[in-house]
């Protein structure tokens, strides 16, 4: 597949989404965003890719949010059309059935921290800084940020940080429960790359399951969400996967699980 504004790359059961416009802080386009979905759209379709890491080009940003150069003297319809391919990518990343990690190489501002946020895993390096930065510029998170950075860090600390715009370390984002872990700048990639070769080597349809449940049980009371895992759990159990992980555990080996 050839791209412009992204870089996309599969091994090891990893598919891998560079957004390629350093000069710019990766800042997304729609050009980039149609990119990005374009690729989701093979990860869908290749059974091969178990997992998907999204990160920016350079040392110096995941991504700076949407493109604010474009922005200018924007229409009505165009504003409409950016935002709800915003929306868009963060509702593909969030409903595709196979986890996805943000790797967090910078900045990620605005948009770029709620692309982050509609991921399943955050891993920052030491030099990450996080903020939806919106208010500086007179708007408001519009990829979701309200929402799911409330949900994900709580009303009291999300108010602050949606109100002032300020943006945080890669430390206090962890602290905050906003990134899963946080590693030297120099041990970076290889730290991802381990993370995701872990989650590669899953079985695909529990991952799958269990995203799908965590994600959709975060909208609907326990009891309703406790009756969707009871019937998520039965179509778990009865992949041919269960039966590898079993014999693989009595065996006394390490499972190859297949999807099935
Ligand atoms: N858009 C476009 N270009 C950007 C950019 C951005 N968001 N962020 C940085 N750049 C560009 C800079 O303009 C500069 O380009 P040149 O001047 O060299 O041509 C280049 O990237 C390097 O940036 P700096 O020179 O500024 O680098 P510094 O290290 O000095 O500063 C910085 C880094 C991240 C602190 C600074 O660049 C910065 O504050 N950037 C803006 C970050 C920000 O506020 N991001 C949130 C954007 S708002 C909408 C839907 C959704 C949204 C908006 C509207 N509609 C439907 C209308 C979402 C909004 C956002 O995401």
């Amino acid at each position: 597949m050839e791209f412009k504004y992204i870089i996309y790359e599969k091994s090891e059961g990893i598919a891998t989404i560079t957004i390629n416009r350093p000069e710019a802080l990766n800042a997304f386009n729609a050009d980039v965003i149609n990119e990005i979905l374009q690729a989701l759209e093979d990860v869908k379709a290749d059974e091969n890719v178990r997992v998907v890491v999204l990160t920016g080009a350079g040392e110096k940003a995941f991504s700076a949010g949407a493109d604010i150069k474009a922005m200018k003297g924007m229409n009505a319809l165009k504003a409409r059309e950016l935002s709800q391919m915003g929306e868009k990518l963060c509702s593909a990343l969030e409903n595709l059935e196979k986890p996805v990690i943000a790797a967090i190489n910078g900045y990620a501002l605005g948009g770029g921290l709620e692309v982050a946020m509609a991921c399943d895993i955050r891993i920052a390096s030491e030099n990450a800084r996080m903020g939806q930065t919106e208010i500086n510029i007179g708007l408001i998170p519009g990829w979701g940020g309200t929402q799911r950075l409330t949900r994900l860090i709580g009303m009291t600390k999300a108010k602050e940080l949606i109100f002032t715009g300020k943006m945080i370390d890669a430390r206090t984002a962890e602290q905050l429960g906003l990134v899963n872990m946080v590693v030297p700048q120099d041990k970076f990639r290889e730290a991802v790359r381990q993370f995701a070769l872990e989650l590669a080597q899953k079985a695909p349809i529990a991952l799958k399951v269990a995203k799908a449940l965590i994600n959709k049980g975060a909208e609907i009371s326990l009891d309703a969400a406790i009756a969707l895992e009871r019937e998520g759990f039965g179509v778990v159990a009865s992949t041919e996967d269960l039966q590898e992980g079993v014999l693989a555990f009595i065996e006394k080996r390490k499972p190859m699980f297949k999807g099935r």
